[in-house]
């Protein structure tokens, strides 16, 4: 991006003044959008965050211009508004949203039968915490295929199919409460998502347990089948599970665990000099599981190992107390244990861990540098060049360091780790970088997810948004080239080349998500692509209709009032991003269909007389004029 054009665009900023005409000219083939005041105010903004980069001097440009692509797909999680958001980098501008554990009144998800089913056993919870977003891997790459996500708020894995970006698998994983830390195996392939069983609870927890004897109480680690969104099994260890990662080779996960004096008191909690870290042999532990070394609880057949203190399927590194993130080189070489309460990380080098579980050496053996950084480390990420960069909740800093130079220092020698502190605004969480944990970390971009924003945009009333700052790293310091507000909370997030994943345009007529209503349709003898029908089933009604841009295939229907309708919906538009929707008036019903898509949904007919119904995705010229009339008899 030259300055020129730089210079253009503060220009196109102050063009909203300017007729029509004139305009199209200045945006060029982003007229197309039709609306250049929905172009001025985004320039602005890229304006500013240009400005930015231009006094920083940065060597990576967050600028896009419009109509051009982001180089990364971002995968934010949405945090306590279950959702997760697809955004764009480095524009940071925001592209999608996939809703997962909460509602969407948009796409009807949570209220469609398509995402009831998904939903499961679950169907009926509307809320979610979603945390930490992580995409399956082939030889520690991503593969563009699935992106997993936990539920803290009711200890839900969900995964995300990344062809069509909805969410296609939800499980509710038994005998554990609050699913927090999430990652998945890297190598040889994604087999296993692997996610911690934060809050201890009696293994029995039938009602039978009292509130003074925790002695039953457990935490367990999840190991989650990633194709068929199955518990595999379950470790139980020694103190609370708070985060995850795994190793580059497909033998370890390893996990922090705060809480070991299992406390049930935030005093109790935090009396002991140190925690630990739990590392689990994968090989081991399937073996174990093959010769049924396991026991089963709460009357369901999930297996669960032992992992506790003295099991040859784990080794517990002790640390010090309350760590926290746990995130593995980009090298393959380290595990690294954030500190949170203490000033440091522990970097735990993984070629020892062979040794530690054939007990040629000590836990504390494998610790290999315990750098200080500052007050609060929580999460750190990758370059592709030997650094780190840890987020220091309390500085609000980013402390960039070098491993091997930490290594040496934990080794004597008189060597500066610390490379560069950065402030950002406010109270960082997590961070990551470009590709960040993979093998093809590309050492370009780092993003800071910080929980506060205070005075860094205009003020919006007593709840403010957080902020999310893109750090360009490629250069031998760290520049912030953008501020970026965000809603309930983005606790973690991926930054993915685009290369690595391929949507699809239109649906495919074959899509697993809505077969279960095709083979409805297939029962009920109807074609939905070029039928439309009304079947009475004693009070149920199955309504089948198409619809092409502006026209529903029906115009009218009849209902009995208490009647159970089931709308069922099918878009034959075959030109990408024409998305009809389905809303009845008065019953609190409305869905998304997209292009080649069936979609359906069920509501009871609790009003006589006429009721309007209207495709709420905006599609056509003739938009408003896409609707028709249900008549309920009474
Ligand atoms: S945790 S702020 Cu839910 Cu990822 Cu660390
Ligand atoms: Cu179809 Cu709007």
């Amino acid at each position: 991006m030259s300055d020129n054009k730089n210079n253009d665009l503060i220009e196109q900023s102050n063009q909203d003044t300017l007729p029509n005409e004139e305009r199209r000219k200045f945006f060029g083939k982003t007229a197309a959008i039709g609306l250049g005041a929905a172009v001025a105010p985004m320039s602005a903004a890229m304006f500013a965050s240009m400005a930015q980069a231009k006094a920083a001097e940065a060597a990576n440009s967050p600028f896009v211009h419009p109509g051009d692509l982001d180089e990364y797909y971002g995968f934010w999680s949405g945090g306590h508004s279950g959702e997760v958001r697809i955004m764009g980098l480095p524009s940071m501008r925001e592209l999608m949203r996939i809703p997962v554990f909460n509602i969407d009144s948009a796409t009807g998800w949570g209220l469609t039968n398509e995402s009831k089913r998904v939903k499961g056993d679950s169907a009926d919870v509307l809320a979610g915490d979603s945390h930490h977003p992580h995409m399956s891997m082939t030889d520690g790459r991503y593969n563009g295929k699935y992106v997993f996500i936990n539920d803290k708020a009711n200890s839900r894995v969900a995964r995300i199919r990344c062809n069509v970006m909805k969410t296609d698998k939800m499980l509710t994983v038994p005998n554990v409460q609050a699913i927090h830390g999430l990652r998945v195996q890297k190598a040889p392939e994604t087999k296993y998502v692997i996610c911690n069983g934060e809050f201890e609870i009696p293994m029995d927890n039938n009602g039978k347990s009292t509130l003074e004897d925790v002695s039953t109480y457990r935490s367990l680690f999840n190991i989650i089948d990633a194709e068929k969104m199955e518990v595999a099994f379950q470790v139980m260890v020694d103190g609370n599970l708070d985060n995850t990662d795994a190793d580059y080779d497909g033998k370890y996960f390893a996990s922090t665990c705060y809480n070991s004096e299992m406390g049930m008191t935030l005093g109790e909690m935090i009396t002991a000099e140190r925690d630990h870290v739990v590392v689990f042999n994968l090989a081991r532990c399937e073996a174990a599981l093959k010769a049924g070394e396991f026991k089963t609880y709460n009357g369901n057949d999930v297996p669960v190992l032992d992992g506790r203190k003295g099991s040859e399927l784990t080794r517990y590194i002790p640390v010090p107390k309350s760590p926290h993130g746990l995130n593995t080189s980009s090298d393959g070489k380290y595990f690294v244990a954030n500190g949170k309460l203490s000033p440091t990380v522990s970097v735990i080098a993984i070629n020892k861990l062979d040794d530690l579980f054939s007990d040629k050496i000590k836990p504390r053996d494998t610790i290999v540098a315990e750098p200080e950084l500052g007050l609060g480390p929580l999460h750190t990420a990758f370059d592709n060049r030997g650094n780190a960069y840890t987020t220091l909740f309390l500085d609000s800093q980013i402390a960039k360091w070098n491993v091997e130079d930490a290594i040496k220092a934990y080794n004597g020698e008189k060597v500066n780790y610390i490379r560069q502190k950065l402030d950002v605004h406010y109270q960082p969480g997590h961070n990551h970088t470009s590709q960040g944990e993979t093998r093809d970390a590309d050492g370009k971009w780092l993003v800071s997810l910080c929980k506060f924003s205070k005075d860094r945009f205009l003020p919006v009333g007593p709840l403010r948004p957080e902020n999310d700052q893109l750090i360009d790293i490629s250069g031998d310091e760290m520049k912030l080239v953008h501020d970026g507000p965000t809603f309930a909370e983005p606790h973690d997030c991926i930054i993915v080349h685009r290369s690595k994943v391929k949507p699809q345009k239109l649906w495919t007529r074959d899509d697993p998500i809505f077969a279960e209503t095709l083979a409805m349709a297939k029962k009920d003898g109807v074609d939905v692509m070029t039928q439309n029908k009304v079947i009475r089933d004693g009070n149920k009604v199955r309504v089948y209709m198409t619809s092409v841009a502006p026209n529903f295939g029906l115009t009218e229907f009849k209902v009995k009032l208490g009647d159970e309708v089931t709308m069922v919906v099918t878009n034959l538009d075959m030109v990408e991003d024409v998305t009809h929707g389905f809303c009845m008036t008065n019953h609190g019903v409305q869905m998304e269909i997209g292009p080649q898509a069936t979609a359906s949904i069920t509501f009871i007919a609790n009003k006589p007389g006429v009721q309007w119904y209207y495709c709420n995705w905006f599609c056509h010229a003739l938009h408003m004029e896409m609707r028709g009339r249900m008549l309920v008899e009474a």
